[in-house]
């Protein structure tokens, strides 16, 4: 019930500038990079790291959106698979580095099913992911390309995630 603050609005802000310089770094310009938000917080995450790296290289990234939901009666009995609701991304995907970008990564399943998404709309060069928290608990082998923050929990505590764009602040909080 208790929560412990893990970022405000500002480290929120230095962990989108930070990975948006990384992705700069690691693809050695953005010449083929496009991200993909995935519903509903990593969409914002993705719109913010696109507006920071237009900042940086005065070059607009193409940005679209992924929609996955689970299955599941309640959010701890996520052991179903999680299954895709549709998409919006109005450019072409091939031979791009396709970014998918999340709140918070866990087991993996959500990321599983992007990428499934992703390979169904073309044949991209490569794909990567950045998150604003790992979480750990991977059920999968998927890991992240660019993290804001490593979050060691308990498989009974929730990360509490919040954006302007969605909620009335920037925060992320560790509730059990
Ligand atoms: P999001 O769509 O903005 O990412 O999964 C639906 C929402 O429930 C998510 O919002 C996420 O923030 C929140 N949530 C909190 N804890 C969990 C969890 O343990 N699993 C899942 N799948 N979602 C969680
Ligand atoms: P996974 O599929 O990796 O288990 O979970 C990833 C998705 O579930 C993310 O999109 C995220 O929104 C949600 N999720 C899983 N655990 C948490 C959590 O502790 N807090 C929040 N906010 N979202 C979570
Ligand atoms: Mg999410």
């Amino acid at each position: 019930k208790e929560k412990a603050q893990l970022m405000d609005e500002k480290a929120i802000g230095r962990a989108v500038t930070r990975i948006s310089h990384e992705i700069i770094e690691r693809n050695k310009g953005i010449e083929d990079v496009v991200l993909v938000g995935i519903k509903t917080r990593g969409v914002p995450i993705a719109n913010r790291i696109s507006k920071k790296i237009e900042q940086i290289e005065g070059t607009q990234v193409n940005t679209g959106e992924i929609d996955i939901t689970l299955y599941r009666d309640d959010l701890k009995k996520i052991d179903v698979d999680p299954v895709i609701n549709g998409s919006n991304i109005e450019f072409s995907i091939d031979d791009k580095i396709v970014i998918l970008v999340d709140d918070v990564l866990y087991t993996g399943r959500t990321v599983r099913s992007a990428l499934d998404a992703i390979i169904d709309i073309g044949r991209p060069k490569a794909i990567q992911l950045a998150v604003l928290v790992d979480r750990g608990h991977r059920e999968l082998p998927i890991r992240a390309d660019y993290v804001g923050k490593n979050v060691p929990t308990s498989n009974d505590e929730i990360i509490s995630v919040k954006l302007s764009e969605i909620d009335d602040e920037d925060a992320v909080t560790i509730n059990e």
